[in-house]
C-alpha cells in the first residue's frame, strides 16, 4: 500500500524497517503463506492458531477455541500465559506489538523454550497482520485486559493499553483478524476444511480441547469440540471405523530423547491398503522421512524375527518385505522436533537423521514386546503379511505370463478381437459368455471401438480370496492381459486399454453364474476399476414388440405391459410379441441391434456393492454342498437386473 509517504512522515526509524518488513510480506504473499486463494485464507487461520498449539505443547494452555464470525473475520482465543505486555528492550514497544510487527519475530523475542508447531516459526502474527485488513488483540494477564489494534497491514491503530480488569488468575490470549480482501481472492472460510484440520490437530496434541464455532448464521449457530485423551491412537481408531481389525487394541509407542518426542499408533485391519500418515511438529509430511524410515524398518525387522522363532515363517519360506507387513496398516508416525530438517520439492520429508534411529528403537522394543505378550494377535499379524507375500508372488508370477511367453500371446490374440483403436477413451470391450455368442458379436460389432472377448463356460475359478489360485486359469490370464492394468502391487489404472468393460450374459443360470464369478474377479483384484465406473453389464432384452414399421425390445415382463399400455387399443392387439432367445442364438444383427448399438443397447453401471454381494454369493456357491449351490444359483439367476444401481 502507499504506506511509504506516510512513514517518513508519523513513524520513527525503528518504525520504518518494521513497517518495510511487513511491506515486504504484501508485496509477495505467496512466500510468506503459498498462495492468496483460498488455501492461503485458510493458512492464515493455522499461523494464529500455531501460537496456541506452541503454548499448549509448553504445557501452559489447555483449550483453544476457533470461531468463524458473522463477517468471516476470525478468533482465536487460548488460555495460554497470554503474551507478553511489557515493553520490549529492542524496539521500545510492548512485546505484543512486537510480536504482530516485526516479521522473524517469534521464538527470539519471547525467550526460554523452543518452538515446535508447525507454520513459520514465529513470524506467523506479523505474516497474518500484515495481510489483514484489521487484527484486534486481547490479552489477558495480571489481573488486567489488554488490548491493541492494526489496520490495512500491520499499523497500530490503538497501541497496547489496559481496557479492563479480569479475574487475578485468568491468562490468556484472543486475537481475530479479517483477512484483507485486496490480497485474498476470496474471504469466505470453509467450515468443513476448518473442522477436519482442527480435528487433527485435537488428535495430534492429546489432551487439548479445541473448539470450532461457525457464528455466520446467528439463527443455526455450529461448532463442534474435539478433545482425545488417546491421541494418536484415537486417529488410529477413527481411520479404522468401518474396517475389521485384526487385534484389538491399538499398538501406541512413545520415547523422548534429546528433545525430540516420537510417538507411534498403529492397528492392522482385514482390508489390503496401506494408510500411514507421519506428522512432525503437527505438519503432514508427506513425503515421509527419517521418522517414518525408522519405524518402517523396525516393523519388517520385528515381524521377520519374530515370526521365525515363534516358527511360523519356516525356514523354507522367503522373508516378508516391508511391502508385505504393511498390507491392511493403519498407522500415524508423529514426531515433535525442536530443530527439524524439512527435505524435498515440498519440504515434506523429514531429513533429520538421528530421527530414524530414535523411531527405530523406540518402535522395536515396544512392538517386540507387544509380540510376544499377546501370541494370537502376533500369529494374526504374521499370517496376513504371509498372505501379503503369497499375493505378491503371484502377481509377480502373472506379470510374467502376461508380459513374455509367446505362446501366451499366441493363445491369448486367437481369442480377443481387439478393436482397431488404441484410445482407451473411445474403447470398450465385451466380456462374451460362449463361442457362438462370441462369433455373433465380432460379427456385430464396431470393429473400430469395440473389441470382443468370449469366455468358454464356468472355467472361471477364483476360488482364494488370493492371486495364485486365479492365475492358475488362462482365462483370468487373457482378462489381464486384455485390459493392460497390470495386477496385484503393479496394477496401474491409468494403463486401462478400454473406457467400458461390458459383460454379456445370458439371463440364465449359467449366465448369472459367470457374471457372480467376474464382479467377483474384478472386485478382488480390480476393485479401482469397478469403482472409477468402469464396468458395466449388458441387458439383453426379453422380449421384441413389432407393430407397424416398429420394432422395440424390452427388458422384462414389466417393460412389456408398460410399453403395450403406451399404445392405441387397436395396435396392441395386433402387436406381434416375441419372446428372444439367448445371446447364442441371435444373429449378428439382432445381437448388434439389441446389446451392442451404442444408441439402442441397455448398459447397467456394475458398483462396488454389486460386486460385494456377488463376492458374498460367491463364497456361498463355492461351498461343498452342491444342493444348496444349484439352488442358490436358480434363485439369483437374474440377480444383475435386481441390484440397486
Ligand atoms: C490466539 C493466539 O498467540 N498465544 C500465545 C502466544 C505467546 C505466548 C502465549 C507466550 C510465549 C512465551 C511467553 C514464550 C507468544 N509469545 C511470544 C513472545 N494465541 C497466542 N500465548 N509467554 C507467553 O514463548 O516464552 C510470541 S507468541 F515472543 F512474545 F514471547
Amino acid at each position: 500500500m502507499d504506506i511509504d509517504e506516510k512513514v517518513e512522515n508519523e513513524y520513527d526509524s525503528s518504525a520504518i524497517q518494521v513497517l518495510e518488513g511487513l511491506e515486504a510480506v504484501r508485496k509477495r504473499p505467496g512466500m510468506y503463506i503459498g498462495t492468496t486463494d483460498v488455501k492461503g485464507l485458510h493458512h492464515l487461520v493455522w499461523e494464529i492458531v500455531d501460537n496456541s498449539i506452541d503454548e499448549a505443547l509448553a504445557g501452559f494452555c489447555n483449550n483453544i477455541e476457533i470461531i468463524i464470525n458473522k463477517d468471516n473475520s476470525i478468533t482465536v482465543k487460548d488460555d495460554g500465559r497470554g503474551i507478553p505486555v511489557d515493553v520490549h528492550p529492542k524496539t521500545g514497544k510492548s512485546t505484543v506489538e512486537t510480536v504482530y510487527t516485526v516479521l522473524h519475530a517469534g521464538g527470539k523475542f519471547g525467550g526460554g523454550g523452543y518452538k515446535v508447531s508447525g507454520g513459520l516459526h514465529g513470524v506467523g502474527a506479523s505474516v497474518v497482520n500484515a495481510l489483514s485488513k484489521w487484527v484486534e488483540v486481547k490479552v489477558f494477564k495480571n489481573g488486567k485486559v489488554h488490548y491493541i489494534r492494526f489496520e490495512n497491514g500491520g499499523h497500530t491503530v490503538e497501541p497496547l493499553r489496559v481496557i479492563d480488569t479480569c479475574e487475578e488468575n485468568r491468562t490468556g490470549t484472543y486475537v481475530t483478524f479479517k483477512p484483507d480482501p485486496e490480497i485474498f481472492d476470496t474471504d469466505i472460510y470453509d467450515y468443513n476444511t476448518l473442522m477436519v484440520r482442527v480435528r487433527e490437530l485435537a488428535f495430534l496434541n492429546k489432551g487439548l480441547r479445541l473448539t470450532l464455532r461457525d457464528d455466520r448464521d446467528l439463527d443455526d449457530t455450529t461448532g463442534e469440540t474435539f478433545l482425545y485423551e488417546g491421541g494418536i491412537s484415537e486417529y488410529v481408531k477413527f481411520i479404522n471405523q468401518g474396517k475389521t481389525p485384526i487385534h484389538e487394541d491399538i499398538i501406541h509407542l512413545e520415547g523422548e530423547e534429546n528433545d525430540v518426542m516420537f510417538e507411534v499408533a498403529m492397528q492392522y485391519n482385514t482390508g489390503y491398503n496401506e494408510n500411514i500418515y507421519s506428522f512432525v511438529n503437527n505438519i503432514n509430511t508427506h513425503d515421509g522421512g527419517t521418522h517414518e524410515e525408522g519405524v518402517r524398518r523396525a516393523l519388517t525387522r520385528v515381524i521377520n524375527s519374530y515370526a521365525r522363532k515363534a516358527n511360523i515363517l519356516k525356514e523354507k519360506d522367503e522373508s516378508l518385505t516391508g511391502d508385505d507387513v504393511k498390507e491392511g496398516l493403519t498407522m500415524i508416525v508423529s514426531c515433535k522436533h525442536p530443530n527439524p530438517q524439512f527435505e524435498g520439492q515440498t519440504k515434506g520429508r523429514l531429513g533429520n537423521s538421528e530421527v530414524r534411529k530414535l523411531a527405530d528403537n523406540v518402535f522395536s522394543q515396544g512392538f517386540e514386546k507387544f509380540l510376544l505378550e499377546n501370541p494370537d494377535e502376533a500369529r494374526a499379524i504374521v499370517e496376513k503379511a504371509m498372505l501379503a507375500c503369497r499375493a505378491r508372488n503371484a502377481a509377480k508370477k502373472a506379470r510374467e505370463i502376461t508380459r513374455k511367453s509367446d505362446l501366451a500371446v499366441t493363445n491369448f490374440f486367437g481369442k480377443l478381437s481387439d478393436c482397431k483403436s488404441k484410445d482407451p477413451k473411445v474403447s470398450e470391450i465385451f466380456i462374451v459368455e460362449g463361442d457362438s455368442a462370441g462369433g455373433s458379436a465380432k460379427k456385430g460389432r464396431d470393429s473400430m471401438t469395440q473389441a470382443i472377448l468370449p469366455l468358454r463356460g464356468k472355467i472361471l475359478n477364483v476360488e482364494k480370496n488370493r492371486l495364485d489360485r486365479a492365475l492358475g486359469n488362462e482365462e483370468i490370464r487373457t482378462i489381464i492381459t486384455a485390459f493392460g492394468t497390470g495386477i496385484g502391487d503393479e496394477f496401474n489404472l491409468d494403463k486401462l486399454r478400454y473406457d467400458k468393460i461390458i459383460i454379456m450374459t445370458d439371463a440364465d443360470v449359467d449366465g448369472s453364474h459367470i457374471r457372480v464369478l467376474l464382479l467377483t474377479l474384478f472386485y478382488r483384484f480390480f476393485r479401482p476399476i469397478v469403482e472409477a465406473g468402469h464396468v458395466y453389464a449388458a441387458q439383453p432384452p426379453l422380449f421384441r414388440i413389432m407393430h407397424g414399421k416398429t420394432r422395440k425390445y424390452v427388458l422384462d415382463e414389466a417393460e412389456k405391459e408398460a410399453y403395450l399400455a403406451t399404445l392405441p387399443e387397436n395396435v396392441r392387439q395386433r402387436a406381434e410379441i416375441a419372446r428372444m432367445k439367448g445371446l447364442g442364438e441371435m444373429d449378428a444383427e439382432e445381437l448388434n441391434e439389441t446389446t451392442m448399438d451404442i444408441e439402442k443397447r441397455i448398459l447397467r453401471k456394475i458398483t462396488v456393492n454389486d460386486c460385494m454381494l456377488a463376492d458374498s454369493m460367491f463364497t456361498k456357491l463355492m461351498g461343498e454342498e452342491v444342493e444348496p449351490r444349484r439352488k442358490f444359483i436358480e434363485e439369483n439367476a437374474r440377480f444383475v437386473k435386481n441390484l440397486d444401481i
